[in-house]
């Protein structure tokens, strides 16, 4: 086979996929578009201009030299606190086609985090946008390394003056379709954030599998993805899958809300809409507030949700109000993207739906063995994009990469017809607006308020039957419970912590259920059925 070529056998068998000894993936992603002719056609639209993909190659070959010309050389990782917008693609694929590992990672995270983050992964190079300087300026004063760091926006930083000296062309790093390519930050139950190691494979596989074989993604689609690209669902969404079948992303750096999407909805017509269910939610209060409580998007021909489960109710809504399927999948960052999906032939509201052609599913008990249809398990994945290992984790590597089947550490049912459905996490973690909250950590921050002697926290149902944290606590001697003392703790959460995870409940108690060896038996506290 040639150099950085791929065959695909359309019969979807899991092997089918076939790459190159030799395969730099970035020259499958950018440069393929430039043989195959669509140099003129629009890779990226934002509301600051369009990106073609002759210009996004140029780009990328450019910020790969500005890159090595740092000294940031083959394998080194780089760390990128970017916002949405076209100098990420040509990061990340540049950094790829240097042979650099790209570790693009949460916007919203704290110097802290990043201070960790910048440790744990021996980065060589953090590159960041503007806005995030002083934070990252601090983790770097923080931090035990001293990695390079450059800020990557605007016309006139060195970095962009770097960029236009170096050269247009770039030959790809040598690299097989099995090295290490990018790495993805993942949250858990317990500890630091875990980073997942993806090969040079991976995101071709979840294009081929999820986004051309369930979504029937072409040239033509246009793709707005309200989830960021520094998570692995915005990823591809709004970037691998464009770029893999030469369609177009829309990028914004703003908040997701009802307004920010309905407005680039109607602007940019995007054939193909990504949400996560919070927002489904929101949306649909915002439609029921307009005068027809209906709006038609015409330029859509599918909605998709992840992050966490979609309630039928709001599949239903959005339906009537709006006259399009959303189709729910359950992905993962350790497999990249969607392995269980609806289609939008085939869907059952308040369902995963079924395994993607090239994923194999398997619900197991407690020992392992398969259950039968009916009975909840384990959910293990077998797929082709799945992390390798955790960086620098031997323990959590084992807990969940067990040998070429992932442990999702979800609860599932699959019923006679064979879908799929969620029925809660195995650990105590949540899903919040499709982001994760451990509740060890919320507990942590309650825990340092002077009033607090104790707190569990759990996910507890909304209005919308989407789960949001509350806080079960108890007070110290002396201290009284009061609607206004629930509100400071509220607020306190909320002042050291990202959004998305404090308790938007708080109840005071008098003990906390515990085991004999006196951990928190937090199921105990959850939403009652
Ligand atoms: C939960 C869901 C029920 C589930 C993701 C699409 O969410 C993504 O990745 P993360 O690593 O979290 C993975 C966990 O989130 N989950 C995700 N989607 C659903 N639960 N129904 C769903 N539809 O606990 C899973 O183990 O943040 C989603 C594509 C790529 C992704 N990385």
């Amino acid at each position: 086979m040639q150099a950085n070529t791929v065959s695909i056998d359309p019969t979807g068998s899991p092997a089918s996929i076939r790459f190159a000894p030799r395969f730099n993936v970035a020259v499958s992603f950018i440069d393929r578009h430039l043989e195959e002719g669509r140099a003129r056609n629009i890779a990226i639209r934002t509301v600051h201009g369009d990106v073609t993909y002759g210009q996004l190659a140029e780009q990328v070959n450019r910020c790969g030299n500005a890159l090595r010309s740092m000294g940031v050389g083959t394998g080194h990782r780089m760390l990128m606190i970017v916002k949405d917008c076209p100098e990420f693609f040509s990061l990340f694929w540049g950094a790829i086609k240097a042979g650099i590992v790209p570790v693009p990672v949460n916007t919203l995270l704290r110097a802290t985090d990043y201070q960790y983050m910048i440790d744990d992964s021996e980065c060589a190079l953090v590159a960041y946008s503007a806005e995030y300087a002083p934070t990252v300026e601090a983790a770097l004063a923080g931090a035990e390394r001293t990695p390079q760091s450059v800020c990557v926006a605007g016309e006139d930083t060195p970095f962009a003056a770097l960029m236009r000296s170096a050269s247009a062309a770039l030959e790809p790093a040598p690299a097989s379709a099995e090295d290490a390519c990018f790495w993805l930050y993942s949250s858990g139950s317990t500890g630091r954030p875990k980073g997942a190691v993806h090969r040079q494979r991976d995101m071709v596989v979840t294009c081929v599998r999820y986004a051309q074989g369930v979504l029937g993604m072409t040239e033509q689609d246009v793709c707005f993805s309200a989830a960021k690209l520094f998570f692995a669902y915005g990823l591809g969404n709004a970037m691998t899958f464009p770029l893999w079948c030469g369609a177009t992303a829309i990028l914004s750096d703003q908040r997701p809300s009802p307004d920010m999407t309905f407005a680039l909805i109607d602007r940019f017509r995007p054939t193909l809409y990504f949400g996560v269910p919070t927002l489904y939610a929101a949306q649909l209060l915002a439609l029921e507030q307009e005068k027809e409580h209906a709006r038609a998007f015409p330029s859509l021909r599918a909605c998709v949700s992840a992050g966490e489960a979609l309630p039928a109710e709001v599949f239903r809504g959005w339906k009537e109000r709006t006259g399009l399927t959303i189709l729910d999948g359950i992905g993962s960052t350790e497999l990249l993207h969607i392995f269980i999906s609806n289609r939008l032939d085939d869907y059952q509201p308040g369902a995963s739906g079924r395994p993607v052609p090239g994923y194999e599913a398997r619900i197991v008990d407690e020992s392992g063995n398969p259950v039968t249809a009916g009975e909840m398990g384990r959910l293990l994945i077998r797929g082709q994009s799945g992390a390798v290992y955790y960086w620098n984790n031997p323990e959590k590597t084992a807990q969940t990469m067990r040998g070429d089947w992932i442990n999702t550490g979800d609860t599932y049912v699959q019923d006679e017809a064979g879908y799929f459905t969620y029925c809660g996490r195995a650990d105590d973690m949540l899903k919040v607006s499709g982001q994760w909250v451990s509740p060890a950590e919320v507990e942590g921050i309650l825990f340092e308020h002077p009033a607090v002697l104790e707190a569990a926290v759990v996910g507890w149902e909304d209005a919308n039957r989407l789960l949001k944290p509350k806080a079960f606590v108890v007070l110290k001697a002396g201290q009284t419970a009061s609607a206004e003392l629930a509100q400071e703790l509220r607020l306190f959460v909320k002042d050291r912590t990202l959004p998305h995870k404090y308790p938007r409940w708080v109840e005071f108690v008098s003990e906390l259920p515990k085991t004999a060896t006196g951990k928190i038996q937090r199921y105990k506290l959850r939403t009652p059925e």
